[in-house]
């Protein structure tokens, strides 16, 4: 087996992990993957590193996402539980809820804030209110390629906003992935702004989406993601932008007849602990939960990405009318687009924008 192609190599590359674990987690998880057929998720990893010593106290968190039980986002959670209670030794118990159970984006904050909620992980955009800098996601076509967001989020700029949203109430303790938004509607096919005359489209409650959904021609609405399956349904909206995958896991497609590749924004998900209870847990335990973070992180990319073409293909099988645009059509969302960044510019810091694009187009090492 080369080990070159390992698909989890980058997990055992991170220092102080028994060497020998190490492989044989990483070849069990290479024989597992090879198994599967590209319509499946790639399975859950073995679990890497050491049973973690606490302070002799039980914990047991409840961790709240907005996705369903289908989703990236889900297996993801799936795998932050295997890690914590195993490498935990059972002194630490994950509940997983799905599809905002314990509440939407927003009210998972709040819950942690206040403390009746242990973690949660929505994506950055609804938290602008709380930490204006998160803002700078929400521009348009910001990173051309996934691996352009991954170099400013697991780099410096990334490490500083996770220290910067580890305050009011709560710890920031890493990244994952929801992805590049996709539009959708019920009434026409788009593949220029002008289409979008008249519709009604959903939105995250953040001001720079309404924006651009405004600057484009659309009449934009913010609403929760958890109230948007009926609001399409009912034709209280017209349409939604997602990520194919989070379109799918949501079944957006049984409500909307269109879809359009916009690549229009790209979303992390931000990994949040409520600050009240990282305070109870010993350092080591704190340690655990950043280290489970980021291999939840890096497995939720590899399963969003590599489930969203196939994803895609199953949404255009099912009857979803798909538009890809071409290079031409999305220059001319770029070029309409560009009022945007401008307007915003000031606001959200010309620097930190200026520095985010040099590290997204740098070349990799
Ligand atoms: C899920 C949300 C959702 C987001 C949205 O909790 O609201 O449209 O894209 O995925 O974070």
């Amino acid at each position: 087996m080369k080990t070159t192609a390992l698909p989890f190599s980058h997990l055992a590359q991170r220092a102080g992990r028994p060497f020998a674990a190490l492989v044989t987690a990483a070849a069990m998880s290479f024989t597992a993957v090879a198994a599967h057929a590209a319509t499946e998720m790639p399975p859950i990893p073995e679990v890497q590193g050491d049973v973690v010593e606490g302070d002799g106290n039980d914990y047991n968190l409840k961790f709240n996402i907005g996705l369903t039980q289908s989703s990236a986002q889900y297996r993801g959670l799936e795998y932050f539980k295997k890690i914590v209670e195993e490498r935990g030794d059972g002194h630490i118990t994950v509940e997983a809820f799905h599809s905002a159970q314990l509440g939407d984006d927003l009210q998972s904050v709040s819950a942690l804030q206040a403390g009746t909620l242990e973690m949660t992980a929505p994506s950055t955009s609804p938290m602008v209110s709380m930490f204006p800098q998160f803002a700078v996601f929400d521009l348009p076509f910001l990173f051309p390629q996934p691996e352009d967001a991954d170099r400013v989020l697991d780099g410096e700029i990334g490490q500083q906003m996770l220290e910067e949203a580890s305050s009011k109430g709560l710890v920031a303790i890493g990244w994952a992935e929801n992805g590049y938004r996709q539009l959708t509607d019920s009434g026409v096919a788009v593949s220029e702004p002008s289409d979008l005359e008249g519709l009604k489209i959903r939105t995250m409650q953040n001001p720079i989406h309404l924006d651009i959904w405004r600057t484009l021609g659309a009449n934009p609405t913010p609403m929760s993601f958890a109230e948007l399956f009926t609001a399409l349904e009912q034709n209280v909206v017209d349409g939604q932008e997602n990520p194919w995958n989070t379109i799918k896991s949501s079944r957006f497609n049984e409500v909307q007849q269109y879809a359009t590749e916009t690549n229009h924004v790209y979303t992390p998900f931000i990994t949040l602990v409520s600050e009240r209870f990282w305070n109870r847990l010993p350092e080591s335990y704190q340690q655990l939960l950043r280290e489970a973070a980021t291999d939840m992180g890096e497995y939720e990319r590899e399963v969003s990405r590599s489930m969203s073409d196939q994803i895609k293909q199953d949404l255009a099988d099912s009857g979803m009318e798909i538009t890809t645009l071409t290079p031409e059509q999305v220059a001319v969302f770029q070029e309409t687009l560009e009022p945007v960044y401008a307007q915003w510019r000031d606001k959200i810091g010309g620097d930190l924008i200026d520095s985010i694009r040099d590290e997204a187009s740098a070349e990799q090492q």
